[in-house]
């Protein structure tokens, strides 16, 4: 199995409750290494350009508000497997359907204060860690 990176947000709802360093500490326990991180608050255009798959749907309104609303803290986590796994830690985009234990199950709100992000495939995880991170970030 090949090294992955992936793209990870702590989301604003997560930072604003004091839960950057819970999730930090789930990310070390799953052993991935942090290759970047940095925290930002992302403009509405940022955060349109980010979600630019979800543009038309009657959530993205609401979802580019709120990941624009405060700041983010940005990561890509590197590990075998990086994205599948990820996702397995965040759980189910739903809070009320992800598994327990999963970040989102634990400390989700809602199917969009959800905490966290993942990317879902390689192709989008190389989008996602362009949209944040230059090269000489990511060395
Ligand atoms: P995920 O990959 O699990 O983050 O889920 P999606 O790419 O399907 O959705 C991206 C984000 O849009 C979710 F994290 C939260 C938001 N969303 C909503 O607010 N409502 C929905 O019905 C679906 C997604």
């Amino acid at each position: 199995m090949a090294v992955e990176r992936t793209l990870a947000i702590v989301k604003p709802d997560a930072v604003g409750r004091g839960l950057t360093g819970e999730i930090l500490n789930r990310i070390h326990q799953a052993k991935f290494q942090i290759a970047a991180i940095k925290s930002l608050r992302l403009t509405k255009a940022e955060a349109e350009g980010f979600y630019a798959v979800h543009r038309g749907k009657a959530f993205f309104e609401p979802l580019t508000n709120f990941m624009s609303s405060g700041k983010v803290v940005v990561l890509v986590l590197e590990a075998e497997n990086a994205i599948a796994r990820w996702r397995d830690v965040m759980g189910a985009t739903d809070p009320a359907q992800a598994a327990a234990g999963t970040i989102r199950r634990t400390f989700g709100s809602n199917i969009q204060m959800n905490c966290v992000h993942g990317s879902d495939t390689p192709e989008t995880a190389a989008f996602e860690i362009g949209y944040f991170f230059s090269a000489h970030e990511l060395l």
